[in-house]
C-alpha cells in the first residue's frame, strides 16, 4: 500500500490533483482510498471525493499532525474496509512542518509499515510569482511565513495552474524556482492536463521524499498566530427557491459570502461550497485570486430544494464572518419565496499547532 500525502496551501489545487489522480489509477484497475483533513467539520472535500466514489475518512477538528493517533487509525480504517493499493491523505492547507510531525512518525512508527510513501507539496503559481518577485500577498506576514514554511519542506514542489497565466510567466517562475531551490524536485503543472497528472503520479510513485531529510526551523509561534489570524466557518444551510430560480440564486449567495471578504478588506484563503440538489451535487470554488469563471461552475439547477455546505477560511475575525454570512442569509430571505435554514455552523480561529509527534 501506497500512500501520498499532498500538502499546500489553501485553495493550491490539492484536491483537484488527487482527484484527477485517484481518476486516473482507477481507470487502470487500482483501488485507492483517501484521507481528508481539516480543522472544521461538514467538508466539502470529503463530499466532492465521494461524488467520484472514492472510499474516504476523516481527520476533522484539527490538522494531521496535531491529532496524529486519529490519522493512523483512519489509516487502518481505509486499509481495513477498502483494501487501497494507493493512498492520498490531504493535509488542511494551514499546516506547516510536516515531515518532522507526519512523514517521518508514519514511516518509523507504524509497526505495519508502508510499502512506499511520497510527500508533495503545491503552491498556486500565481501567489508563488507573486512571493518570489517580492510582491506582496494579501496575507499578514504570519500567515506568509506559513505559506514560506510549506514550500521550504518541499522535496517535491508542484507549482500548479499553469495554465492561469501565460506560458512565458509559467516558464519564468519554474526556472526562478529551480534557481531558489536547487535541491527540490520542481513540477509546473496543471492539474486539468492528464499528462501533467501522469507526471505528477510518475514523480510520487519514484518516490519523493523530502529532500533534505533534516527538519525545516520553524517558529511554532508565528505559525500558531498565523493560523490563528485565519477564520474557519462551515455550514450547512437548507435552502428552498422557487422553480428554476436556484441557479441565480446560489450564484447570488456565493457573490454575497465571497463579498464579505471584500467588504472586511480580507483575504481569502479558500471559500468552497457544495451544492446538492435532488438530481446534482456541485463543488462552487473561490481561491485567494479569484475570477469570475466560478459562475460558470453552477450551472442551471433542477428542483427547487437545495443543501448547502459552506466552508469559508478568511483572514479576519471568526465572529464577525459568522455575523455577516448570517445577515447575507437573513437577506437572501427577503427575496420573494426563498426559504433558508441553518442546519448547523461553526465558526472560530485554529488552536494553537500542538503536534503529537516530532521527530528530527
Ligand atoms: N485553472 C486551474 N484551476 C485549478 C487547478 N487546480 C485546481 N484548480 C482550481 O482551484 C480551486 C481550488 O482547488 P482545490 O483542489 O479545491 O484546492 P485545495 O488545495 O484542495 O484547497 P483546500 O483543500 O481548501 O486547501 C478550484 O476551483 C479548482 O478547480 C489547475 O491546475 N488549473
Ligand atoms: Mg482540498
Amino acid at each position: 500500500m501506497k500512500l501520498h500525502i499532498v500538502s499546500g496551501f489553501l485553495g493550491s489545487g490539492k484536491t483537484t490533483a488527487i482527484i484527477m489522480a485517484a481518476r486516473s489509477l482507477m481507470s487502470r484497475g487500482k483501488t485507492v482510498g483517501v484521507i481528508t483533513n481539516d480543522q472544521g467539520k461538514y467538508l466539502v472535500d470529503t463530499a466532492f471525493f465521494k461524488l467520484d466514489d472514492i472510499p474516504t475518512v476523516e481527520v476533522t477538528g484539527g490538522c494531521f499532525c496535531c491529532n496524529y493517533d486519529d490519522l493512523d487509525a483512519r489509516l487502518d480504517q481505509l486499509i481495513e474496509t477498502a483494501h487501497p493499493d494507493v493512498i492520498f491523505a490531504e493535509s488542511v492547507g494551514s499546516c506547516a512542518d510536516i515531515v518532522a510531525t507526519v512523514v517521518k512518525p508514519l514511516m518509523q512508527l507504524r509497526p505495519q509499515g508502508l510499502s512506499q510513501q511520497s510527500f508533495s507539496v503545491f503552491s498556486d503559481i500565481r501567489l508563488l510569482q507573486m512571493r518570489l518577485a517580492e510582491e506582496e500577498l494579501p496575507f499578514s506576514d504570519n500567515v506568509i511565513y506559513i505559506f514560506d514554511k510549506q514550500i521550504e519542506e518541499a522535496g517535491l514542489l508542484v507549482i500548479n495552474k499553469k495554465d492561469l497565466i501565460p506560458r512565458p510567466e509559467a516558464d519564468a517562475v519554474f526556472n526562478l524556482a529551480r534557481e531558489k531551490f536547487p535541491k527540490k524536485t520542481i513540477l509546473l503543472q496543471s492539474s486539468l492536463i492528464s499528462d501533467d497528472i501522469h507526471t505528477w503520479l510518475y514523480m510520487l510513485e519514484t518516490n519523493q521524499l523530502p529532500a533534505d531529510e533534516s527538519n525545516i526551523e520553524i517558529d511554532y509561534r508565528r505559525y500558531g498566530e498565523g493560523e490563528a489570524q485565519l477564520a474557519w466557518l462551515d455550514a450547512v444551510v437548507c435552502v428552498s427557491v422557487p422553480e428554476k430560480k436556484g441557479q441565480g440564486f446560489v450564484r447570488k449567495l456565493v457573490e454575497q459570502i465571497a463579498l464579505v471578504a471584500e467588504r472586511n478588506n480580507a483575504a481569502i484563503g479558500h471559500l468552497k461550497f457544495l451544492i446538492k440538489g435532488s438530481a446534482q451535487e456541485i463543488k462552487v470554488s473561490i481561491p485567494t485570486i479569484r475570477d469570475s469563471r466560478w459562475k460558470e461552475e453552477i450551472p442551471f439547477l433542477d428542483g427547487t430544494q437545495f443543501v448547502v455546505s459552506i466552508n469559508a477560511r478568511i483572514e479576519m475575525e471568526a465572529c464577525l464572518l459568522q455575523d455577516q454570512i448570517r445577515q447575507i442569509l437573513q437577506e437572501l430571505t427577503k427575496d420573494t419565496d426563498v426559504t433558508i435554514s441553518v442546519s448547523d455552523i461553526d465558526y472560530f480561529h485554529p488552536k494553537f499547532p500542538n503536534p503529537t509527534h516530532r521527530i528530527s
